[in-house]
């Protein structure tokens, strides 16, 4: 059998043995992606991002264990989670430190958990998130939950990716304010206070409260691959379809699994949301669009360096380096020589 039948058969060993082909982009990988691709586009890709230690992986645990268990008359859901850069491993539910809850995830051949290191991705942390994503997706998961730790440009470029962003903060951590990066406040959908066990959870709301009254209205903000797409640069959406989503902030105790049932129907409503006001297919085509560019860019940029004299190239470099030509001139004389 192919990779790619055994991944869309459901085999495991090769799924596993697919994403790290991937995540490395060697040529095997690369040529599954290609064909793994018709097979996407169905998943509901989660981001779940925040400061370390917040609960992050306890509510992905949560989160997952519901869609693999839910209320009566729901249909339980197949589940794949990436962990970026974990610091705490992922054991599918083991820090709970409840056995019983543990033993349904473990072992569920419909939940599936990857780790993946942010250091020396190749092509960049947004891009092999994004293709682990791909083979996910293709492979049959309805849901796709994304950990990544902190409030810096990796976790925008993977909210551009997720179509639901969940942002943990916890009550505690210091000043509140310090702990909500603007930008990292811009990327959320839902707004998640973990560890609302904890004193100083009404100062935390309060806080998000009101920062996010100074926040709304914003245009959301797309990144890809260093192209910053401001939503304005989408398609606009009718006026009659309807108001923007507004993020939604819930409180939970992850280790409890309290709020778990609220935060997944508000996850559900964003899905709705995005569907119905057709954003689902404007951000789905903005991605793709973006995606094709950077393609585009990077063999057009290839297929001239290859055309171009070494000894010129370097140069014209020599003359950068020593101020004798700004970048942008010498971009125009190299592209002029062509
Ligand atoms: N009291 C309390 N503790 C919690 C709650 N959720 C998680 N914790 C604890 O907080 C610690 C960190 O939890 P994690 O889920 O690993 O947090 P994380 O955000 O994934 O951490 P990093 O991935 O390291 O950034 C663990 O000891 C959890 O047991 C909660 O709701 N209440
Ligand atoms: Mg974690």
């Amino acid at each position: 059998m192919t990779v790619v039948n055994s991944i869309l058969s459901g085999d495991r060993l090769a799924l596993s043995r697919l994403l790290s082909q991937v995540e490395n982009r060697t040529s095997e990988g690369r040529s599954a992606l290609r064909e793994l691709f018709p097979h996407t586009g169905k998943a509901h890709l989660i981001g779940v991002t925040g400061a370390p230690g917040t609960g992050k992986s306890s509510l992905v645990n949560q989160l997952a264990r519901y869609y693999r268990h839910p209320p009566d008359g729901v249909t339980p859901l197949r589940v794949a989670v990436i962990a970026i850069d974990p610091s705490s491993p992922f054991t599918g539910g083991a820090i709970l430190g409840d056995r019983i809850r543990m033993r349904d995830l473990a072992g569920d051949k419909d939940v599936f958990i990857r780790s993946m290191a942010s250091r020396g991705s190749l092509g960049g942390l947004a891009t092999a998130t994004a293709a682990l994503a791909q083979v996910f997706d293709a492979a049959g998961f309805d849901v796709i939950l994304i950990e990544t730790v902190g409030a810096g440009q990796a976790e925008v470029d993977i909210a551009g990716l997720a179509h639901t962003t969940l942002v943990v903060e916890a009550p505690g951590l210091g000043d509140e304010i310090q702990a909500i990066k603007a930008g990292i406040l811009e990327i959320a959908d839902l707004l998640i206070i973990n560890k609302a066990d904890r004193p100083g959870v009404e100062n935390t709301e309060r806080a998000l409260r009101g920062m996010l009254e100074l926040a709304h209205p914003s245009p959301r903000i797309y990144k890809h691959h260093g192209r910053i797409m401001q939503s304005q640069d989408l398609p606009a959406r009718p006026e009659k379809e309807g108001p923007s989503w507004v993020p939604t902030i819930h409180r939970t105790i992850s280790t409890e699994g309290v709020g778990i049932t609220e935060v997944s129907k508000a996850i559900a409503q964003h899905k709705d949301y995005l569907v119905q006001s057709g954003d689902w297919r404007r951000r789905e085509r903005a991605r793709l669009e973006a995606e094709l560019e950077t393609h585009v860019q990077e063999n057009l940029f290839n297929r001239w360096r290859i055309g171009l004299a070494d000894h010129l190239y370097q140069q014209t470099l020599e003359d950068v380096i020593n101020r004798r030509l700004s970048p942008e001139e010498a971009a125009e004389i190299l592209l002029a020589g062509d």
